[in-house]
């Protein structure tokens, strides 16, 4: 097989890449390892920020995100006996908008079947070859358990935090950065509607708690707790009991609706970035060239920020004109960095570490945050969301 643009992964950056070079007259074929449901059916992120949603809606992908997404103003910030709403629109003019990823994935699927895109589903054995020339490759057992290979101008790994792709940037010229954070989320999905009109991030001296939402009659929500947490520890009566006392259910006459579960999962938090994203005619983008916690909600942001930078990067080159692929990997990373920082940030304010003066300096921010317009807007700016090339 030979393409133009072989694309290694069709999760939100596989995919969207692939509808950005069509809508460029470059041709890619993408090849992922599960079926098309299953990446359909993980749950996953919730929050676009403005600037994935004008991307979208300029692409053609934002019919049903306007029809059933729900544009937020901001969020509550809170601690025991205190909630803070922070309006992201009075205080940077940007707001965000709640759509599950899941959502997003079925857009770009039936965006794919309209335009009769090649995408090889379930497929093994990925790997990459010839990087280093301007005829690389990538080899695969396709489903019906034949070898192929595809022969491309370019390959882009698109294949999350466990692909191959950012392992074959060779050692000697890649740097990583990596933090794992003592803690992990264990998060629900509830047949509930959710009990707050914004999502809610909650300090609390238990540990972290936020409720979040797909729909109005979904919520999601999540705890923190320990990194070698058994799921089987948590039954849902303990689960909603938890939530009720972080999320101050009772304060003020507010109260947590409890509901039916109907997913259960525990998640590690880390960040993780390496650099740089190009290394050849091997380009990386979304989790395969970082992972941040998502106390921020920059993945999936981060990764659509990725291949709208991408995208037009690869269609001059394929042209002839380098300087944009050049400059790609300096230029994704600026904002990688920033968005590493601000979930980093987000994270190490809101979670428990045990430390009784970390306790004390995370309150004193918390105030800050919600009194100052300083404060505010800072986190306001980078949570609403950086224009697309910052
Ligand atoms: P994905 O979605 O992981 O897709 C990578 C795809 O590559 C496939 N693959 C392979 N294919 C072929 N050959 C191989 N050898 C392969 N190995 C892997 C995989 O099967 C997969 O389909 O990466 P992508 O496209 O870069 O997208 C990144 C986002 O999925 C991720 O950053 C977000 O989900 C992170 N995230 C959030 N981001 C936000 O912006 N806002 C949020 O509110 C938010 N909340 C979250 C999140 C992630 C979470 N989890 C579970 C990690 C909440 C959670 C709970
Ligand atoms: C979610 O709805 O899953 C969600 C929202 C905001 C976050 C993380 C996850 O910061």
């Amino acid at each position: 097989m030979r393409t133009q643009v072989a694309i290694i992964g069709a999760g939100p950056s596989g995919l969207l890449l692939s509808h950005l070079l069509a809508a460029d007259g470059i041709e890619s074929v993408v090849v992922e390892t599960r079926s098309e449901e299953y990446v359909a059916g993980r749950i996953r992120a919730g929050i676009l920020e403005q600037s994935t949603v004008d991307l979208l809606r300029e692409v053609g992908l934002g019919e049903r995100l306007d029809r059933e997404g729900d544009p937020h103003r901001g969020i509550y910030l809170q601690w025991p006996q205190e909630r803070h709403h922070l309006d992201f629109v009075d205080l940077t003019g940007r707001s965000v908008f709640v759509y599950g990823q899941t959502e997003v994935q079925k857009d770009l699927v039936a965006a794919c079947h309209a335009r009769g895109q090649e995408v090889h589903y379930e497929i093994g054995d990925t790997a990459l070859h010839d990087l280093e020339t301007d005829r690389p490759s990538v080899t695969f057992t396709d489903k019906d358990g034949v070898a192929q290979r595809l022969e491309a101008d370019v390959v882009v790994g698109c294949d999350g935090s466990f692909g191959p792709s950012r392992e074959a940037v060779p050692q000697a010229t890649r740097r990583t950065w990596e933090k794992t954070y003592p803690y992990s989320w264990l998060g629900i999905l509830a047949d509930v509607a959710p009990s707050t009109d914004e999502l809610i991030y909650a300090w609390h001296p238990d540990g972290f708690a936020m409720h979040s939402m797909r729909s109005a009659s979904v919520s999601r929500l999540y705890l923190q707790v320990p990194n070698d947490t058994r799921i089987e520890d948590w039954s849902d009566d303990r689960i909603w009991e938890a939530l009720a006392t972080r999320l101050g259910h009772g304060q003020d006459g507010w109260q947590l609706d409890p509901g039916p579960v109907t997913d259960k999962s525990v998640l590690p938090m880390r960040s993780f970035v390496q650099q740089p994203m190009r290394h050849g005619r091997l380009f990386l983008a979304g989790d395969a060239a970082h992972i941040v916690p998502p106390t921020g909600a920059k993945g999936l942001n981060l990764a659509v920020a990725d291949v709208a930078l991408l995208a037009p990067a690869l269609a001059a080159l394929l042209k002839g004109d380098p300087a944009l692929a050049d400059g790609y990997s300096d230029a994704a990373l600026r904002r990688v960095w920033r968005c590493t920082h601000f979930s980093w940030w987000m994270t190490t304010m809101l979670h428990s570490s045990g430390d009784p003066f970390d306790e004390q300096l995370q309150l004193s921010q918390l105030r800050w945050v919600t009194s100052s317009e300083a404060g505010a807007t800072g986190l306001a700016e980078n949570y609403a969301g950086l224009p697309i090339g910052f």
